[in-house]
């Protein structure tokens, strides 16, 4: 069923390219945020109608660019639970194969994967919210802002928020044989690509962390190397005319049972979502290497479940994000716009599900 996709993407650009061409600029005061993409119910927000989403209404203390501020928002995660991700349930933790970009008005972009906000896995106690307010003020020539507190610096912080489009990065989840993974790949937008085993990993800087494990719970400890040094030291490739291209990038990291999970490549690295390097490819823990977990596996040892750390690792590739053309909302094209993405969604043929953690 995969297979539709690429076309109804593609599509869905050419209808919204050409709804969004020929309007102008709205100002922040009648800007709206659009929630679409990979989502069964695409939803529009003023910062009107975002006061009024009564449940999930956060205010959080973190440093602007001004110095510290109290921003007051809705929170990311229930936004996009209203809108329904689509998910296959016939895909093992499909939800986490997905992600979400963040457009400004500029066009400035920003990735923040559905790991990271999933309260069952990264999205514990880091209340992501979309702000409307900041200082108990709401300035009426302010627009809405996405906030990630969790992140050290302040660069996925979009402000001027436009959009919030939904994609799925599975490329179709590959068939692949199982069993014990012995090396990977590293591939994609980086300028070294290469395989990586049990020596290459042991040659470079080892960290230990530790996970709860099981239930009931225990703590095992984990060894290994930093996930975002390790693909900071391949060289992101980045277009040094886009402001801050590295926020637009995802990571997919595929297992060797064909188990696939989507990260922003930001959420790894320690100058934004990792600061304290709790991300690993580990390669032993408490009992020696790792057996039938493969010779690496990914660990992410803050998170609620496991479901992020492929085990069995056998490929990491680098990517842009795919979005299609950003809309542009205004009052007019808006009535337009909302029943053909309607459309295409209907077009891509998924099922809509519950999304069960496991
Ligand atoms: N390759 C691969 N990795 C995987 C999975 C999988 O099905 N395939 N399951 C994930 C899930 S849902 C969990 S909870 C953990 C389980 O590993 P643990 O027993 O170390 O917690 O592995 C994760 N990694
Ligand atoms: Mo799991």
């Amino acid at each position: 069923m995969y297979h539709f996709r690429m076309p109804a993407l593609r599509a869905g650009a050419v209808a919204v390219g050409i709804l969004a061409a020929g309007t102008i600029s709205a100002s922040a005061a009648t800007m709206s945020l659009s929630v679409y993409g990979d989502v069964a119910n695409p939803m529009q927000y003023s910062a009107q109608s975002l006061r009024a989403f009564d449940e999930e209404i956060r205010t959080l203390d973190a440093v602007g660019h001004h110095g510290p501020v109290t921003y007051t928002g809705a929170s990311l995660w229930s936004l996009l639970d209203r809108a329904q991700v689509r998910t296959d349930p016939d895909v093992k933790n499909d939800i986490l194969s997905k992600y979400v970009v963040a457009r400004g008005q500029d066009g400035y972009r920003a990735v923040v994967s559905m790991g990271e906000l999933d309260p069952g896995y990264g999205g514990k106690d880091t209340p992501q919210i979309i702000a409307y307010e900041r200082n108990q003020e709401s300035g009426s020539e302010e627009g809405l802002t996405l906030v990630l507190p969790g992140d050290a610096a302040r660069s996925r912080n979009v402000s001027d928020l436009v959009s919030l489009e939904v994609v799925d990065a599975a490329l179709g989840k590959p068939d692949l044989p199982g069993g014990r993974s012995e090396s990977f790949t590293l591939s994609g937008a980086v300028e070294i690509s290469g395989t990586y085993d049990l020596e290459a990993l042991e040659a470079r800087d080892a960290l230990t962390r530790e996970r709860r494990k099981g239930d009931p719970a225990v703590a095992v400890s984990y060894t290994g190397v930093h996930l975002g040094d390790l693909l900071t030291d391949a060289g992101i490739v980045t277009d040094p005319d886009v402001k801050n291209d590295i926020l637009s990038k995802v990571v997919v990291a595929t297992g060797n049972d064909g188990y696939q999970i989507a990260y922003a490549l930001a959420e790894l690295l320690p100058r934004y979502g990792d600061p304290q390097k709790d991300k690993l490819v580990a390669y032993s823990d408490d009992a020696g290497l790792l057996g039938d977990d493969g010779f690496a596996r990914l660990l992410f040892a803050e998170d609620v479940r496991g479901g992020r750390g492929v085990s069995n690792l056998v490929s990491l590739e680098v990517s842009d994000a795919v979005t299609t053309v950003a809309p542009v909302p205004l009052p007019g094209s808006a009535a337009l716009l909302l029943p053909a993405l309607g459309a295409i969604a209907m077009l891509r043929r998924r099922k809509k599900a519950a999304h069960p953690k496991i």
